[in-house]
């Protein structure tokens, strides 16, 4: 995930939020999930994505002791929603609790925890701590990061459910898609994205994702992976589409199967940056071999469990969440 560039903006929700100003693959499925009941469903939330889109939507709020909580109080408010529809059952939820990972031992340019806003890094413990109040399975990052254990869940889980959902709307997460049983899930758009979205959207199959991201690049940071000199979207997507993947495609321009433009240029690039395109795929490619201890019923959301959410209440000012509860475990 990509969160805040030097001005504290988040970026890949700015990115967002324009791709959906057009008519976009984003739209083609407007299903709320209310409809959905009777069909069992896994619930995979992006807790970090929707702990930084909490706290940049919401207003400031203190704590009775101080603290500020706006963006926890807003992340549990949103959960409660989602919990309260109709055919959620099973949920969990990943979060980086910290910003670095195995993948800046890889490379020294990926994005670090710096330049986050303070006010926000705080709210990261609190955040998961509300997840749990609320009776969600928490999944904390440390040497992964919480796209690795959405991926990792939704292949381990995904044969004994209809459905995985993945809340969120990272486009690393497009290559899980093209297993027609799991989809994305844009909670703000109430939009799903599945893998003919994907070949709409980027113009390649979700299995050539992070070859695509691995060529374009992931500079929506400035702690993003440059990807290969002069290769956009277009090129990528047009030499993906007919390779696969990245090795496939011969060094040599005239041997191509398809007509780019530049591709003298092209050729040259990844001659020279082979190695590095490879590096960038591997960043860009989910782990799914994250240690998560849990069975399909441990991730059963069960409702809110009263005592320890009340205590939680009060200690937080949160007093008109409780009226938003959906069930009482
Ligand atoms: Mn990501």
């Amino acid at each position: 995930m990509q969160f805040v560039d030097r001005s504290g903006q988040v970026v890949e929700e700015r990115a967002h939020v324009a791709s959906l100003s057009r008519p976009g693959p984003e739209r083609r499925a407007w299903v709320p999930l209310g409809t959905l009941a009777g069909v069992k469903q896994l619930h995979l939330i992006d807790g970090t994505y929707e702990l930084f889109r909490a706290f940049y939507g919401a207003p400031e709020r203190s704590a009775p002791d101080g603290r500020e909580v706006g963006g926890v109080y807003s992340l549990a408010m949103s959960t409660l929603g989602m919990l309260a529809e109709s055919g959620v059952t099973h949920v969990a939820a990943a979060f980086d609790t910290v910003i670095e990972s195995f993948r800046n031992d890889l490379f020294a340019g990926y994005k670090t925890g710096e330049g986050i806003d303070p006010e926000l890094l705080a709210q990261f413990a609190p955040a998961e701590e509300a997840m749990r109040t609320l009776g969600v399975t928490v999944w904390q990052m440390y040497e992964f990061e919480t796209d690795d254990a959405l991926a990792t869940a939704a292949e381990r889980f995904v044969d004994e459910v209809d459905r995985v959902v993945i809340h969120t709307p990272d486009k690393d997460m497009s290559q899980l898609y093209g297993n027609p049983k799991i989809v994305g899930y844009l909670r703000r758009e109430r939009a799903f994205m599945d893998g003919a979205g994907v070949i709409e959207k980027f113009g390649v199959p979700p299995e050539s994702i992070p070859d695509y991201l691995a060529l374009v690049g992931d500079t929506a940071t400035a702690d993003g992976f440059p990807g290969l000199k002069g290769w956009g979207a277009k090129s990528s997507s047009t030499l993906l589409d007919w390779y696969g993947h990245i090795e496939e495609i011969p060094d040599d321009e005239s041997e191509w199967g398809v007509k780019v433009r530049g591709a003298a240029r092209l050729a040259a690039a990844l001659r020279e940056g082979r190695d590095d395109a490879l590096l960038f795929r591997e960043l860009a490619t989910l782990r799914r071999d994250v240690p998560l201890t849990e069975s399909l019923d441990d991730l059963e959301w069960r409702g809110v469990p009263r005592e320890p959410f009340e205590a939680w209440v009060r200690e937080n000012g949160f007093d008109r969440l409780m009226e938003r509860v959906p069930r009482w475990a």
